[in-house]
């Protein structure tokens, strides 16, 4: 596909024109993943269509995850994900879920240690102002590709030493007898925020998936509040409903 060829002759605006020209190109593999596009000058005068133009074509898909810009090197077109389907009827952990699927997990910590109850970790397990909590929160990576952004908080009582958690925090937890039997889960649309898409690998504004899980132990007394965010482009939940 080359850039003198990328207005067609089809209908409508010729910025609509190009938009579908490089969404064809895409598809069909002329311009296959992590191949460059020439700079928005280049197109501009091969096409002879703005640069304003061009940049709102291309700004387009990138919105869109089909184009990455890398700082400093342009334009390029994006490595498709592969969507993963989670099912929303089990309770399990991330590495599990990964395990499954046969890839390895990895996880870039940002925070991991004794810190003050926030407002809502006090409502969640009954503590009292003041009183602290065990917090992990890390990218999340599998296969080499970050996946989600997670923080959870639990009581110190049912994690003594967050330092312990290396790899799963379910497998330690079940290693002291504290794993969570149900768990109740809310997941909203978002669009992540500047620094989010950063850390996920994705553009600002693309879309996630928030979702807040508590879960309990078989006493029915909460043991962990999560706050998760998920990259919209590569998870699919399935719910299994009965009559
Ligand atoms: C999942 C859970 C999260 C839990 C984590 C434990 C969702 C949305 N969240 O990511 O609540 O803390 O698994 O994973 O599914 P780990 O045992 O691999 O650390």
């Amino acid at each position: 596909l080359r850039p003198e060829n990328w207005l067609g002759s089809g209908e409508g605006p010729r910025y609509v024109q190009l938009r579908r020209r490089l969404i064809e190109g895409i598809e069909s593999g002329a311009l296959p993943p992590n191949s460059s596009l020439p700079p928005e000058r280049e197109i501009a005068e091969l096409t002879e269509l703005s640069r304003v133009t061009v940049r709102k074509a291309i700004q387009g898909l990138v919105r869109e995850g089909l184009i990455e810009q890398r700082q400093g090197s342009g334009s390029f077109v994006r490595e498709a994900v592969t969507r993963m389907e989670q099912s929303l009827s089990h309770l399990t952990s991330f590495t599990e879920d990964m395990a499954r699927r046969g890839m390895e997990t990895t996880s870039t910590w940002l925070e991991r240690g004794v810190f003050m109850a926030s407002a809502e970790e006090i409502a969640a397990f009954g503590l009292a102002a003041g009183d602290n909590v065990a917090r992990i929160s890390r990218l999340r990576e599998a296969g080499g590709r970050p996946m989600a952004l997670e923080r959870a908080a639990l009581p110190l009582d049912i994690l003594p030493n967050p330092i312990e958690v290396t790899t799963s925090l379910y497998e330690v937890l079940d290693r002291l007898g504290n794993r969570p039997v149900r768990a109740v889960q809310k997941i909203s649309a978002i669009n992540l925020e500047a620094r989010e898409a950063a850390l996920l690998g994705v553009a600002e504004g693309a879309a996630g998936l928030s979702i807040a899980r508590t879960s309990y132990l078989a006493t029915g007394r909460v043991a962990e509040l999560t706050h998760s965010l998920y990259r919209g482009d590569a998870y699919d939940f399935v719910a299994e409903l009965r009559l």
